[in-house]
């Protein structure tokens, strides 16, 4: 029997790239996607065209703020690992949208866990936690460092963190959480920095878009390749042991170097289209310097980052002109985030 995995999330970009490792290790991947009244499964429908993956993938309707959907599907599904990637990921929409964002990304992963819980499975849960609990502590920060969120967004994801902490020791449940610094790809969310400036690298040069506006570029952030971070969770879930895990480069950039190294890329100078709209652009309370140590990552699971910064910049901005090169313009300049 293959190994069957429940994944949330999985139309974003981290679900994307999970479901197809755990398609190439063998299992069946369940999804759970949203309805929607425009097409949300862009990033999972090559995997259909591929025959002998398609097969053993299955996506169902639910809602992480749908508790009964969640407790039909785990009952349905009886999954060996679950991955609990779905959320409102936005930080800077999450202060427009606190008390969704709180019941999507916070209590929902209580109606998860709660439906595992009653389901009396033998399964493995993963949370996907994120640096932006560290908030306002400076770098580096590693699994000890001391949280403190600066959005709605992070204190919601905080609440999810010990929860998941919390069924571990309560319930003995084999229960993860991965505490993840940014990470970004290709099929990042086009109202990130990154994949925002890359985007429109793209549009720029090929004379669809003149300008780009930006906020706090002095940002400091530590950006891995998506696709090596699925990786680091699924390792997370393959130990004797359940623990918590911080997956990281260990280097910070500033959203201004990152800017520089994209533009470079295709000979241009970004200070010759980059606007500043802080006013739009900013949030109430920012994070200035997130700096990962992956350590205990290394020595654990084996994991570590390949792909360097630069690396990273180039192969989205190429992604993003080869894009634009078959596809209709979409540029993101006037964007909301
Ligand atoms: P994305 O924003 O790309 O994907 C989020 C996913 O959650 C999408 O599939 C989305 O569906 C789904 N979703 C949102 N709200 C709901 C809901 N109410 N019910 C069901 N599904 C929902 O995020 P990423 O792939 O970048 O990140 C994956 C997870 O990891 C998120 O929880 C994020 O907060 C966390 N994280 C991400 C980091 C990063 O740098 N990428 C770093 C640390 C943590 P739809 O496609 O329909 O919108
Ligand atoms: P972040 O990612 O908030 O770190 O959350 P984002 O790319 O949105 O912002 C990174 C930094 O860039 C600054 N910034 C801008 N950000 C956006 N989105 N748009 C702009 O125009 C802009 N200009 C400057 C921001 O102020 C910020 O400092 C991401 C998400 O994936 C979360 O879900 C995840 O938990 C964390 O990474 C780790």
């Amino acid at each position: 029997m293959p190994k069957r995995a429940f994944i949330t999330g999985i139309t974003g970009q981290d679900g994307s790239y999970l479901a197809e490792l755990l398609l190439e290790k063998g299992y069946e991947v369940h999804g759970l996607v949203r309805r929607s009244s425009s097409f949300n499964r862009g990033r999972i429908d090559p995997i259909y065209l591929d025959a002998s993956a398609g097969e053993r993938l299955f996506l169902h309707y639910g809602d992480m703020t749908d508790g009964v959907s969640l407790v039909n599907l785990v009952h349905e599904i009886k999954p060996d690992e679950v991955y609990n990637l779905a959320a409102q990921s936005h930080v800077r929409v999450s202060f427009e949208i606190p008390e969704y964002t709180a019941s999507a990304d916070g209590i929902g992963t209580v109606r998860l866990l709660e439906a595992l819980r009653a389901a009396k499975l033998d399964c493995r849960f993963y949370q996907a936690s994120t640096s932006e609990m560290f908030g306002a502590t400076p770098p580096p920060q590693d699994e000890h460092t001391l949280f403190y969120p600066r959005s709605p967004y992070a204190a919601a994801k905080l609440y999810a963190h010990w929860m998941t902490i919390n069924y571990r020791e309560a319930y003995d449940m084999y229960a993860v959480s991965g505490i993840l610094f940014n990470h970004e790809s290709p099929r990042r969310g086009e109202s990130f920095v990154t994949r925002k400036i890359t985007m429109a690298v793209a549009a720029i040069q090929a004379g669809h878009q003149d300008v780009l506006l930006l906020g706090n570029i002095d940002a400091v952030r530590d950006w891995g390749y998506a696709k090596e971070y699925v990786e680091g969770m699924w390792r997370m879930l393959q130990q004797d042991e359940p623990g918590d895990y911080v997956l990281a480069t260990g280097v910070g950039t500033t959203v201004r170097d990152f800017c520089e190294q994209a533009f470079a890329h295709v000979g241009m100078d970004w200070r010759d289209y980059v606007i500043f709209n802080e006013a739009k652009y900013e949030r109430p309370t920012e994070v200035d310097a997130l700096i990962g140590d992956p350590a205990k990552a290394h020595e654990v699971l084996g994991w570590k980052a390949q792909t360097d910064i630069g690396a990273l910049a180039r192969l989205m901005v190429d992604a993003d002109v080869a894009a634009l090169s078959g596809g209709p313009f979409g540029g993101p300049a006037a964007g909301l985030a």
